[in-house]
């Protein structure tokens, strides 16, 4: 039970840094529109702002819960 939970948040955690990643990514590259230069494109920022202003927390919290999962299963 806890480790398909654990396994379920890794792969979400995963899904959560490459939508940063390709955030980064695409307005960096110049494929993207960012206008305001702030690493996201423009098109996400109304919809996904949120999440970007709670990046660092939202990563933190995964990696917390990810060991707190690891403590618990039997994968160790
Ligand atoms: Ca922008």
């Amino acid at each position: 039970m806890i480790n398909s939970f654990l396994i379920i948040v890794i792969v979400f955690t995963l899904l959560v840094l490459i939508f940063f990643w390709y955030a980064r990514y695409a307005s960096k590259s110049g494929f993207a529109l960012d206008e305001n230069k702030n690493d996201i494109p423009d098109s996400w920022e109304g919809k996904f702002n949120f999440l970007f202003k709670f990046k660092n927390i939202i990563i933190l919290l995964l990696g917390v819960l990810i060991g707190y999962l690891l403590s618990l299963s039997s994968l160790l």
